[in-house]
């Protein structure tokens, strides 16, 4: 189903001024599909975790943690991304940063936010599964009643590890399935292909849970391929690279297939090499599914809206397309089909507001 757009809205877009156009992009309403809840952890709060738990850590300041956020491929960001997470012991820490994210997240008028988090990073080190869902379910709850965001949880299997690992996290994890809705597949893209997780994705197909992977990230479009072939995923979670496949990009857009870009991270990680060449304009004009995602905030220089008032001002989308991403990021939620109909027409009601 592709998107319909009000008269009254278009109407109302032809006569809203390109110099409100950063305004309209901060407040508008919005779902954020693609954040691992550890790359939200900034380092100011890495270093009052690290002290709170008694852990020394091996960067004498903040300042120092931060510089060394300097990447150049997708394998040397994860491993300070895996140290950073290494301070994460106790249910609150869990709680206090997925709390610090949601409220970042309100602010830039995410209405919704389905949420990563890496089990495997934590129980690897001993924290029991109980420890992380229970304390990330728990800011989820506390979120929507503060400050009305909808937040929900998607566990991600690493990998790099086997598929064996990824099956005992999933039963690990069933006591707790109550408190995620999904599944998804992130961690060291190439050499580690979509279809090497395809009985556990089959698993959590049969248990009900709905289903992503991230592919062609760094990744060849083969790996979009088997994603959407042999896992059967709902959305690609990055899937810049699919450019380089005519046939794919016709599969993507007949099948609407929505695409988390995240283009602040496509920076950081050096996919591409300057934000005036982010094929995010491509794609959408392809008519693919296309939204907007921080990815790791923390780490990759903003939150939400900064990707999108950067790449706006990189590549000079204006207001239809400000609209068509913040519509696509509704729709392809997993929420209830009631409530994306009545944030479509929250988005509808602020376009019509902004009307000069
Ligand atoms: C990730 Cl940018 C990215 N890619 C793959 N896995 C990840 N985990 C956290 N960020
Ligand atoms: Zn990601």
């Amino acid at each position: 189903m592709t998107t319909t757009i009000p008269a009254t809205t278009l109407a109302a877009m032809a006569h809203i001024p390109a110099e409100r156009l950063p305004a309209l992009l901060r407040s508008m309403p919005k779902a954020e599909l693609h954040i691992h809840i550890e790359g939200s952890l900034e380092p100011e709060l890495i270093f009052a975790l690290a002290e709170r738990n008694g852990l020394q850590l091996p960067y004498p300041s903040v300042e120092a943690l931060r510089s060394a956020y300097a990447f150049t491929n997708l394998q040397s960001f994860l491993d300070i991304y895996y140290a950073g997470a290494s301070v994460l012991l106790q249910e609150q820490d869990f709680y206090d940063m997925a709390m610090a994210y949601l409220e970042r997240a309100a602010a830039d008028h995410v209405v919704r936010a389905e949420i990563f988090f890496d089990p495997q990073t934590h129980t690897e080190r001993g924290v029991p599964m109980g420890t992380v869902i229970q304390g990330l379910a728990r800011a989820c709850k506390d979120a929507q009643a503060r400050w009305g965001i909808s937040a929900a949880l998607i566990l991600s299997f690493l990998r790099h590890l086997s598929e064996a690992a990824a099956l005992e996290t999933l039963e690990a994890a069933l006591p707790y399935r109550e408190h995620f809705i999904g599944i998804g597949l992130d961690s060291s893209e190439l050499g580690n292909p979509p279809e090497k997780f395809q009985s556990v994705f089959e698993r959590c197909r049969e248990l009900g849970f709905h289903l992503v992977a991230h592919a062609g990230e760094e990744g060849p479009p083969d790996y979009v391929w088997s994603a959407l072939n042999v896992l059967k995923v709902e959305r690609i979670d990055h899937g810049v690279q699919s450019e380089k496949d005519w046939g794919l990009m016709q599969r993507l857009a007949q099948t609407r297939m929505p695409l988390t870009v995240c283009p602040l991270s496509n920076l950081k990680l050096c996919v591409f090499p300057d934000l005036r060449e982010h094929n995010l304009p491509r794609l959408l004009a392809a008519g693919l599914h296309v939204t907007v995602n921080s990815d790791d905030p923390a780490y990759f220089g903003g939150y939400v809206n900064d990707n999108y008032l950067q790449l706006f001002a990189a590549t000079g989308m204006g207001v239809q397309e400000a609209y068509q991403l913040a519509r696509n990021s509704l729709e392809a939620s997993f929420a209830t089909p009631a409530q994306k109909a009545a944030w479509g027409q929250q988005l509808d009601a602020h376009f019509a507001s902004f009307a000069a």
